[in-house]
């Protein structure tokens, strides 16, 4: 046995993973009951999180699954009244600080951020980054939390930032459940943390299940730690110290986890626990049961090797305790869980009988005026469990009873209904971005200043000045991607940077887009600034899921928990063929809210950008133009500090007749077709939206609308992509339909993917021609004398 476990700690274990297993299986029951709409709960995971749990230090991180609530409440950083809050969806972020009712249960996170949206000290803190539940989608994350620490230790420029980092000792806990460990992106985090050798600590809970699928269909051999045995470290190489430890064996684990511990923690190598033999007591969730797929045999095993059965066998064993105490701290477990959830459930129902008692009091009145409300009202006092939408239902239904009709609480009731609306808004739909003083949309603009001895340089060389000095003025800034470090990235952004600045600060990755994005959120989480660089827009695809689930709505998710305002930087619109030339925009905008999305047309404006995000938390992609690292600019002389403000649209050309709104490479295209239209009399307004989202937060576009009567989309999406997303912006949200005096023009690249070649590009994008013909086709419509049509 472990020397420091005493007996007392023993039992106070063995309390702890009671109390957890009650909550288990109270939790299904108030699923069955229809109290709560899902449960996925951690019984027969109990007692090897307790042995990591004694692992976890001030400072570290964790990125798990849903099965970890014993963990969560043996670090300290749960409750049962939480665990029971989120069961419930309780929207109170005091009663579920994770995710203030907005996820499922098993959704762990702690509050990483104060009040004002700063990172609190936490290397102070036992921290759990927000869960998610794609299977497997918490690694990617789990090898940046992990980065951080190496770059904490090794980069002496960082040892000031004591809130952060105690010298780089904190380890990155992941945990994952066997069968999600066929996912690729565990194969791919798994690589890239040998790569980087990282503390990075990984549990595996196996229990030879994913969900009714067995270990034979998920994993070759049945066992991940036999086909991860090639990443066993030796004398010559560098790899992962790998365990097995069996999920009933406490005293085996809490052994295991120590040794786990040291080499991971002390030598930042990385580390695989595979506990197997783990059961699922209750089944997968409470959307079935498990006898359906698992024999008479699995079962019956399950039963004798219940991982609480066998501790307590142990403890008689050993002598710590005797059979009858030990029935006394079931006992005990047993009504401690049932007085959390029944307080629990009392609070979560408190909130909503809050509103109602005030509606009831005003249906009440005016049902004494009009007799056929008092139906509506005996349905809502008569809702067995009422949600806040059945209240809101029923002063709606009032209020439509009420139209053209006179009664005295009228406005009382219309009161009742804004003051819900606006509190269930902030429960329900605030948070997407950073609501901090450092939000993005706070930053104001400083214009580039120029002067004589401004040189004209190539684009390349702007944006490198610029990073330059964001590396020089913020230790915390570091960027890295495929071919970033030694080249300095594949056109030269960062040359000459990673001698200047060291391997930590410009650094080469391995060719793996989702976790370069992962590496990034969970160096971003850990309070560093991060520049991650997808090297292509097209090949954003193998990352977006990760943005889109993981970083996108992390503010969302935590209602403001916490926060990883992560750059990523890629580039695209327009080179060369299917692979090179993409601009995915649609898809983008509909994955990715959550995040600000920049199209800068050239490189002054992406580095204006840079500026804007490294002085405030929001997470963000810039997308640069592909083709516009070799276009001269004119180096601005305060590179560093100017900075470009979101949302606010930049009118190139102003102009009388038709307004045409487009963004990045498309910028000159326009510009050039535009040139033409002018030469034949029709004066075009030029707008340049600089970021899509935001999306022209002053209504640019709507003022230049008003003038010309006319507007035209233009990109180099696919149709419907971005253009209608703009479309859908100036006309429905600006109101801009009122001043149009002809149908609105989206102009596109065709549906299929870019055709290589300079004629490729010409035939699938949109070129300067068609921007005359579709434009001129536009305005000849209206005035076909003035205009006469060209075809
Ligand atoms: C990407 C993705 N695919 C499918 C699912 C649905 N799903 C949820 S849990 C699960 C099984 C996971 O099994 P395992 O990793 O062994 O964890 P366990 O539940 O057994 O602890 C599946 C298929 C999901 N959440 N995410
Ligand atoms: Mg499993």
């Amino acid at each position: 046995m472990v020397s420091a476990t005493t007996a007392a700690e023993v039992l106070a274990d063995y309390q702890l993973v009671c109390e957890s297993r009650e909550a288990s299986l109270l939790g299904r029951k108030e699923v069955f009951m229809g109290k709560a709409k899902f449960g996925i709960f951690g019984d027969g995971k109990e007692v090897a999180q307790i042995a990591m749990a004694k692992v976890f230090r001030n400072g570290d991180h964790r990125a798990g699954y849903y099965r970890d609530q014993t963990f969560m409440l043996a670090i300290g950083e749960m409750t049962l009244h939480h665990y029971f809050a989120q069961l419930y969806a309780h929207t109170d972020v005091h009663a579920d600080p994770a995710s203030a009712g907005r996820l499922m249960n098993g959704h762990f996170a702690t509050r990483m951020l104060d009040e004002r949206g700063e990172l609190k000290d936490i290397s102070q803190l036992k921290n759990s980054s927000a869960d998610i539940s794609p299977t497997a989608a918490q690694m990617p994350r789990l090898v940046g939390l992990a980065y951080a620490s190496k770059l904490f230790r090794n980069n002496a420029s960082l040892s000031a930032f004591t809130n952060l980092s105690t010298n780089g000792n904190e380890i990155a806990f992941g945990t994952i459940g066997n069968a999600s460990t066929s996912e690729g992106m565990f194969f791919e985090a798994i690589n890239a943390a040998g790569v980087l050798q990282v503390p990075m600590l990984v549990s595996v809970w196996d229990d030879e299940y994913g969900i009714s699928v067995p270990k034979e269909y998920q994993t070759t051999k049945g066992s991940i730690s036999k086909i991860l045995a090639g990443f066993q470290r030796d004398k010559k190489d560098k790899g992962y110290e790998l365990f097995t430890a069996k999920g009933w064996d406490y005293e085996e684990l809490c052994r295991v986890y120590a040794k786990a511990e040291k080499v991971c923690r002390e030598e930042h190598v990385p580390v695989i626990v595979h506990v197997v033999e783990m059961t699922q007591p209750q089944g997968h969730s409470t959307s079935g049961s498990h006898e359906r797929y698992k024999s008479k045999d699995r079962l019956n095993w399950e039963t004798q090797f219940d991982c609480i059965a066998k501790m307590r066998e142990w403890i008689i064993e050993q002598g710590i305790s005797s059979s009858s105490e030990l029935d006394e701290i079931e006992k005990k477990a047993k009504a401690y869980a049932k007085k959390i959830k029944d307080e629990s459930w009392k609070a979560f129902n408190e909130g909503i009988q809050e509103d109602q008692t005030r509606l009831v009091q005003l249906l009440e009145q005016a049902s004494t005026e009009h007799a056929p409300l008092t139906e509506i009202m005996s349905v809502l006092t008569k809702t067995i469990n009422p949600a806040r939408y059945d209240a809101i239902k029923a002063a709606k239904a009032t209020m439509r009873f009420l139209i053209g009709k006179q009664c005295t609480v009228k406005t009382q009731l219309a009161e009742w209904l804004e003051k819900v609306a606006t509190e269930n808004e902030d429960r329900y739909n605030s948070h997407l971005h950073s609501t901090s003083e450092w939000s993005a949309l706070k930053v104001e603009g400083i214009a580039p200043t120029y002067s004589e001895k401004s040189s004209l340089v190539d684009g390349r060389e702007v944006l490198r000045a610029c990073f330059a000095e964001a590396l020089e003025r913020d230790p915390r800034v570091l960027a890295f991607g495929e071919d970033v470090g030694k080249i300095g990235d594949v056109n030269q952004g960062f040359a000459g940077l990673q001698e200047k600045f060291g391997e930590l600060r410009v650094t080469d990755t391995g060719i793996r887009e989702c976790t370069i994005v992962g590496q990034g959120i969970g160096l971003a989480l850990r309070g560093l600034r991060p520049i991650a660089e997808i090297q292509y827009l097209d090949y954003l695809l193998y990352a977006i899921q990760i943005l889109s689930d993981d970083l996108a709505n992390l503010q969302y998710r935590t209602k403001g928990g916490q926060k990883a305002p992560l750059i990523v930087r890629t580039r695209g619109h327009r080179l060369e063929g299917v692979w090179h030339a993409g601009s995915p925009m649609g898809m983008i905008l509909s994955s990715l809210r959550g995040m600000y999305v920049l199209v800068p047309r050239n490189m002054v404006q992406a580095a204006g950008f840079y500026n804007t995000l490294l002085k405030s938390d929001d997470p963000a992609l810039i997308i640069e133009c592909l083709n516009g690292y070799r276009l001269k600019e004119k180096l601005p002389d305060n590179i560093g500090e100017f900075t470009v403000p979101l949302g606010v649209p930049e009118v190139l050309k102003e102009g009388t007749d038709v307004t045409i709104v487009t963004y990045g490479s498309m910028c000159r295209i326009v510009l050039e077709g535009v040139a033409e239209l002018e030469e034949k009399g029709i004066s075009c307004e030029v707008i340049d939206v600089q970021t899509l989202l935001p999306f022209d937060v002053n209504h640019t576009i709507f003022e230049s609308v008003k003038k010309t009567n006319r507007v035209v989309f233009a990109d180099e999406d696919v149709p419907g992509g971005a253009t209608a997303f703009m479309m859908q912006q100036v006309l429905e949200v600006q109101k801009a339909y009122h001043y149009l005096d002809s149908a609105p023009l989206t102009i596109t690249a065709k549906e299929h993917r870019p055709a290589y070649g300079s004629d490729g590009d010409y035939f699938s994008k949109p070129n300067p021609e068609e921007i005359f013909d579709r434009v001129y086709e536009l305005v000849s419509e209206a005035f076909p004398n003035k205009f006469p049509p060209v075809y």
